[in-house]
């Protein structure tokens, strides 16, 4: 129940409006009990009708993809790309093909995508895509005549300028490519800016594959060394996943003197109590292309479980859930407390329900949310953005270094704002007030009402 009574008729007119749309509404609730905090300073808000226009999309697409597999069969997917708020920048967001996925599920990423994009303080608006597709088992050229179908209808709706699609969950640097080619054949012109996370031949940006991991690193060191005096430094970590993402906090966590002891896949987790050995994952994960558990049958010492919830009875001092949404739940995250955790920051969208949030914030755990903490995907797709429309590319220290200032920015800005919110240290509240007054601002100067 939210204290304002304008914030309670748009929830409920939101979850009338779609009542199936159960991670749609997750999402939405978070941000408004945020904004209850603050609607009292904001009467504009309410005059000009800002929230109730925030929470719909300014446009949602659907479409067929037809495509046809080795053996001559016609498979008929679903395509979608939710443009959801475009007041800061051209909408931007990735592209998600998976067989959970529906309108509920990349209308929440949509929506949060607006939030972030908005903290990396670079001008792009919020959108989300992909298909119910499910890659897992699939030839390579299979996967390239998906994404041929895809975009051939996609094409229509995208642009440097209009929306700039990239990668989420089983889609990767290969997918990119071929949609990229696809792209590139239909419309007969070389538009570099129209997709992120290309190959680093065509316009890709170096530090784009590493960014979400390597982001998500930089903000927890910064928080854990503003609201704790502390680092990674000596830390035992828990990564569930074993994707783009997991990957790179791997690497990066290590880097900073942390021990990451397990990973995870939708099937199970393995756990090294040694230390992953991350040259191991890279070549089962991104060369092979194999599951998780392999790792178990390669490294000595490690084990692997079933069940992937598993992982995070693993005791640990930073956990860094980076598979997939709600993957914790209230009576997962006391596990988490229990085993004595001080910090967790989400790489992946939503990964924590909202009671598994209470549970940390009442241990007093420090707590990251995903419009901060991965972030940093999105910021250097913005900077491939702004290197291909110069025709110039940076060195990896130089994208590196603007990712690490993008992420400790990103951090004291949502610190600053869950002071200014008198939640001192909330940080949901803090990216979510802090995300929206600047996309608030932009709504009312342009009168998009
Ligand atoms: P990948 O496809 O590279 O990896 C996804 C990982 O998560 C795999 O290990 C996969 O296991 C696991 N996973 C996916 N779905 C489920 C599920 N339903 N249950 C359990 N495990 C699951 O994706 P990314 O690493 O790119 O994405 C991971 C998360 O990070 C997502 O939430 C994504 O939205 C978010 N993210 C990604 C960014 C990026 O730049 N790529 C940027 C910001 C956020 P399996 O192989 O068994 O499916
Ligand atoms: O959730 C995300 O921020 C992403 N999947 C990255 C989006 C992008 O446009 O780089």
């Amino acid at each position: 129940m939210l204290k304002s009574e304008y914030l309670n008729n748009i929830y409920t007119g939101v979850v009338t409006r779609d009542p199936d749309q159960r991670e749609f509404h997750q999402a939405v609730l978070e941000f408004l009990e945020s904004l209850d905090l603050i609607i009292d300073q904001h009467p504009e808000y309410q005059q000009k009708g800002i929230i109730e226009t925030f929470v719909e999309p300014e446009r949602m697409i659907c479409f067929r993809v037809p495509w046809v597999d080795n053996q001559g069969n016609v498979h008929v997917n679903r395509g979608y790309r939710v443009q959801f708020n475009s007041a800061i920048g051209p909408y931007k967001g990735g592209l998600r093909f998976h067989p959970t996925v529906n309108l509920s599920i990349l209308k929440f990423l949509g929506f949060e995508q607006i939030l972030k994009n908005s903290l990396t303080g670079l001008p792009m608006g919020g959108a989300k895509g992909g298909s119910d597709f499910d890659p897992k088992g699939k030839s390579d050229s299979e996967i390239m005549r998906f994404c041929q179908s895809f975009m051939t209808e996609l094409n229509r709706h995208i642009g440097q300028f209009v929306d700039v699609p990239a990668g989420d969950i089983g889609v990767g640097a290969r997918e990119i490519g071929y949609l990229f080619g696809q792209y590139r054949r239909v419309r007969g012109s070389y538009d570099a800016g129209v997709l992120t996370g290309k190959g680093l031949s065509f316009g890709g940006s170096l530090v784009r594959t590493e960014a979400t991991g390597y982001g998500l690193c930089y903000l927890t060191q910064e928080m854990l060394r503003h609201m704790r005096n502390d680092s990674f430094e000596g830390k035992t970590v828990v990564i569930s996943g074993s994707g783009n993402v997991a990957i790179f906090a791997t690497e990066k966590a290590t880097a900073l003197g942390a021990k990451v002891v397990a990973l995870s896949d939708s099937n199970g987790f393995i756990h090294d109590p040694d230390g992953i050995k991350l040259d191991v994952v890279k070549d089962i994960k991104l060369k092979r292309r194999q599951r998780i558990s392999v790792y178990a049958d390669e490294v000595p010492g490690s084990t692997y479980t079933p069940g992937f919830r598993g992982i995070w009875s693993i005791p640990c001092d930073i956990a860094l859930p980076c598979a997939t949404q709600n993957e914790i739940d209230g009576e997962t995250a006391k596990i988490i407390v229990a085993g004595g955790a001080m910090a967790v920051a989400e790489g992946a969208n939503m990964p924590c329900r909202p009671e598994a949030i209470r549970v940390f914030q009442e241990a007093g755990l420090l707590f990251a949310p995903a419009k901060a903490a991965n972030a940093g995907g999105v910021a250097t797709s913005g900077l491939e953005m702004s290197q291909n429309s110069m025709r110039f590319h940076w060195t990896f220290e130089e994208v590196d270094s603007r990712l690490k200032e993008i992420m400790i920015n990103i951090f004291h800005n949502i610190y600053d704002a869950s002071v200014e919110s008198n939640r001192p240290g909330d940080l949901v509240t803090g990216a979510n007030v802090a995300g929206f007054l600047k996309v608030a601002s932009v709504m009312l100067a342009q009168g998009l009402i």
